[in-house]
């Protein structure tokens, strides 16, 4: 029997005449995702491409080479096109080698988070179907080597496991240097049909779990190259990675893919604390980097006493969480420095605001879609197009928007309509320039500090723990987070604790930033009709004063 994932990998994304128009147009241009390193290493060997934190430094030519040689030794480990490969590493030169080198092979890296834990990884490793994982030693003395072992416990289909530092002594497990020894001389591999899919990303994630985003190389390099456009990225842009690597915001928009699509170079911090940030911006001379809105208002409070020269800054970008137009006013007190401001999804569709937008703009909307041929509707809860200028739920296709998820299809029918539009979930209202202004979401998902998740898969958890009768986890509003999760429970007997139910979270291996802020004990949780927990009347009690 054909392998399910393999055949849905496999299947086509776009309606054929939608593909060869999106051909036409010039956006697909059936290169591989890498294909701006190759054409740099050719024309600027000698350019840096790629510094990281401790200034390791690697030009377009040795970058270039790299991910030739990590090709090599990826197929020499016994990795095969097609076969999914885990990415969870910190932001290290290795990482950007065995991304690029993967994709160059036709093996799909599938990237995760340093701050993902058991439960998602496992999630992404089962839905994925993957074969091989690359981690670092130790991040910030969390051991990766431990979480990789209960992973392949439960996955055990994970039969290799590369490891940036000491691998350790378990089977199947080698050091990056080791794959490294492992390269053959370059062999000429077959072309990378552009149409596949290069790599998976994961989304935020609603009504559960995160969901794999499959992105192929026409529409990633799409993604990436018309973004750097968009953004005024050339030759001179040195970019710096703050936020990790394996997300969408600064892996391709434009981020380190886009930067390498005009040959740019880019700085990867390894942490994006305010003195590595500030420290990295005035040594490498750095032009533009990307941050979540709780990231810059951390910067903005640094800035007050820190007396590094970051001059060379001349664009912030600011997405994956609503920013607030008085943080955008106090950037702009830091001389020189634009903020853009980016409304963008892992499922693609990308919102920028421009160069030439006048300042209340910039300053006030969430950019305006990317391509011209990003179709937009806003609409209400019947799927019906709202008026001009009302919030509705933002539904989008177009030439680097998902048509599905790597999922089952009950999953797909929520997310897309039947004519291909993904349902967002995120309310907008649209202004006659056509910029959009983000309201809030409808559904279960909570965005902290740009670090979303499905309330619904806290819930699934804190159900089972034996002082909880009922539950419900909220969104809601906070001064530093923009939103924090807050957990209404209904108690079987005596309430249990934050600290228990934060606890009983950990010990199932979710990741931190999911475990919930605040406490509220209840006598019961309100329901729609239809049985489903009511969020709108949880948010109302939400915003009453605690009961003393
Ligand atoms: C980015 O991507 P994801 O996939 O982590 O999260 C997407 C969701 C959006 O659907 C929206 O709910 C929220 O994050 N979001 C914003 C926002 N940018 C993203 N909400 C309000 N204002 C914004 N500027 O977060 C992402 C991907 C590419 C570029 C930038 C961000």
């Amino acid at each position: 029997m054909p392998d399910p994932i393999v055949s849905a990998l496999s299947a086509p994304r776009w309606p054929d005449d939608v593909a060869r128009r999106y051909r036409e147009l010039g956006y697909w241009r059936g290169e591989e995702l890498t294909a701006p390193v190759r054409h740099y290493a050719a024309s600027h060997p000698d350019k840096p491409a790629l510094i990281d934190s401790v200034g390791r430094l690697l030009t377009y030519a040795e970058l270039d080479r790299t991910a030739d040689q990590v090709a090599s030794a990826l197929q020499q480990w016994g990795l095969a096109p097609g076969d999914r490969f885990i990415l969870q590493l910190p932001n290290l030169l290795e990482l950007v080698c065995l991304l690029l080198g993967s994709v160059r092979a036709g093996i799909i890296p599938v990237m995760v988070l340093p701050t993902h834990r058991e439960q998602e990884v496992i999630h992404l490793a089962k839905g994925s179907g993957a074969v091989a994982c690359a981690i670092a030693d130790r991040q910030a003395s969390y051991d990766f080597r431990g979480l990789m072992r209960r992973v392949r416990d439960a996955v055990p289909g994970i039969g290799k496991v590369v490891v940036v530092g000491e691998p350790g002594e378990d089977d199947g497990v080698i050091s990056y240097d080791r794959l490294m020894a492992m390269a053959g001389p370059p062999v000429d591999r077959p072309p990378v049909d552009a149409h596949a899919v290069a790599l998976l990303l994961h989304s935020g994630g609603t009504g559960g779990l995160p969901k794999l985003i499959p992105r192929t190389h026409n529409d990633y390099d799409y993604n990436a190259r018309a973004s750097a456009e968009a953004c005024g990225f050339d030759e001179n842009t040195v970019y710096l990675a703050a936020l990790s690597a394996a997300h969408n915001f600064p892996l391709a928009c434009p981020g380190l893919l886009g930067t390498f699509s005009v040959g740019g170079t880019v700085v990867l911090a390894r942490e994006p604390s305010p003195d590595s940030v500030f420290s990295l911006i005035e040594k490498h001379k750095v032009t533009v980097t990307a941050a979540v809105p709780t990231l810059v208002s951390l910067w903005l409070e640094a800035r007050e006493f820190d007396e590094t020269d970051i001059s060379s800054l001349k664009l912030l970008q600011v997405g994956g969480a609503k920013l607030a137009e008085s943080v955008a006013r106090r950037i702009h007190e830091w001389p020189g420095v634009r903020v853009q401001q980016v409304f963008g999804m892992a499922e693609g569709l990308l919102n920028y605001t421009r160069a030439e937008d006048p300042i209340d703009i910039v300053e006030t909307t969430q950019g305006r879609p990317l391509s011209p041929d990003d179709e937009i509707v806003i609409v209400d809860e019947e799927g019906q197009p709202v008026a001009d200028g009302a919030v509705g739920e933002l539904w989008t296709r177009g030439p680097y928007t998902i048509r599905s998820y790597l999922a089952g299809p009950e999953i797909n029918a929520r997310s897309f309509t039947p004519d291909g539009f993904y349902r967002t979930g995120d309310m907008v209202r649209r202004l006659p320039s056509g910029h959009l202004v983000v309201a809030g979401r409808s559904g279960d998902q909570i965005n902290r500090g740009g670090e979303k998740f499905s309330a619904v898969e806290i819930e699934n958890h804190l159900i089972d723990h034996p002082a909880v009768k009922e539950i419900a986890v909220l969104g809601v509003p906070d001064a530093d987070l923009g939103q924090a999760s807050l957990a209404f429970v209904h108690p079987v007997e005596t309430p249990p604790s934050l600290r228990e139910l934060k606890d009983f979270l950990r010990q199932r291996g979710v990741a931190t930033y999911k475990l919930p802020d605040r406490l509220r004990i209840v006598d019961d949780i309100p329901l729609t009709r239809f049985g489903k927990i009511d969020r709108k009347r949880l948010a109302l009690l939400a915003d009453e004063p605690v009961p003393s």
